[in-house]
């Protein structure tokens, strides 16, 4: 397995939007830490091309996207200032992309190791609804194990972020994705990890190096996935923290 023949594999799929077979298929297996090793590789490409790393998402807090990906524990990948979508979303720009309902934060402090929930409650800056669209690089987005996931920066491909809020405990709220008018996700943002402040303490322990202050974080997601097309409008409700939408072409 070598770490850089795989990561630049990932890129050129990124690239030229193509899929490919699961690299543990074609590869052999590897592990979680050298499978963050390629997710670390693959970003040192990115940030050759210019991009710059805004923050950082958890992936798998939730039962919900454990039982939809079929895998088991929270992982983390990094956001990127091209990630972030503004205007539409340009579904054709990605091979199979899929949205799912998120909370996101930004910090107020440089964050590393083991922290409490309050800790991280004292490091929120603002709260945001959010939305994260994953689009795997994998054939079928399905049938892929850990390792791959990770590599392939956790599926992680753009996000939206709503209005700012200032900082509130985030647990127990009601949150609602719709599309085209029709609930298509409904969830507590319990489900992420029982409270979605326990996805920075996740994050803080699991980065190898400090969480720098200024930091979007994607908490994950409260539900499973739903599949996009051009054409689509897309609304997050999430009780006290407000209504966002995104509109696909
Ligand atoms: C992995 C990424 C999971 C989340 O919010 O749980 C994730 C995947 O579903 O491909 O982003
Ligand atoms: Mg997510």
């Amino acid at each position: 397995m070598d770490v850089k023949t795989l990561a630049k594999e990932l890129d050129e799929a990124l690239l030229q939007k193509r899929e490919i077979a699961p690299l543990t298929k074609t590869h052999g297996d590897f592990t979680l830490s050298e499978a963050y090793k390629i997710q670390e590789e693959g970003l040192t490409y990115r940030l050759g091309r210019g991009e710059k790393v805004v923050g950082y998402k958890m992936g798998l807090t939730s039962a919900a996207k454990r039982e939809q990906m079929n895998l088991g524990q929270p992982i983390y990948g990094y956001l990127s200032d091209t990630m972030y979508v503004r205007g539409k979303l340009k579904v054709a720009e990605g091979v199979h992309p899929k949205i799912e309902p998120e909370i996101a934060f930004i910090t107020n402090r440089e964050l590393h190791g083991t922290i409490t929930r309050e800790q991280a409650f004292d490091a929120l800056e603002s709260v945001f609804p959010a939305l994260e669209v994953l689009d795997s690089r994998f054939v079928g987005f399905k049938y892929f194990s850990l390792p791959d996931v990770v590599a392939d920066n956790c599926s992680s491909w753009r996000f939206i972020l709503g209005a700012p809020q200032k900082p509130r405990d985030p647990g127990g709220l009601q949150m609602r994705m719709s599309i085209d008018g029709k609930a298509v996700q409904e969830a507590s943002s319990d489900a992420i990890s029982g409270n979605p402040l326990e996805s920075l303490v996740q994050l803080a322990a699991l980065l190898p190096k400090p969480l720098p202050r200024g930091s979007i974080v994607l908490a994950g997601a409260a539900t499973a996935a739903a599949m996009l097309a051009p054409g689509m409008k897309i609304e997050l409700y999430i009780d006290e923290l407000g209504s966002m939408s995104v509109e696909t072409e």
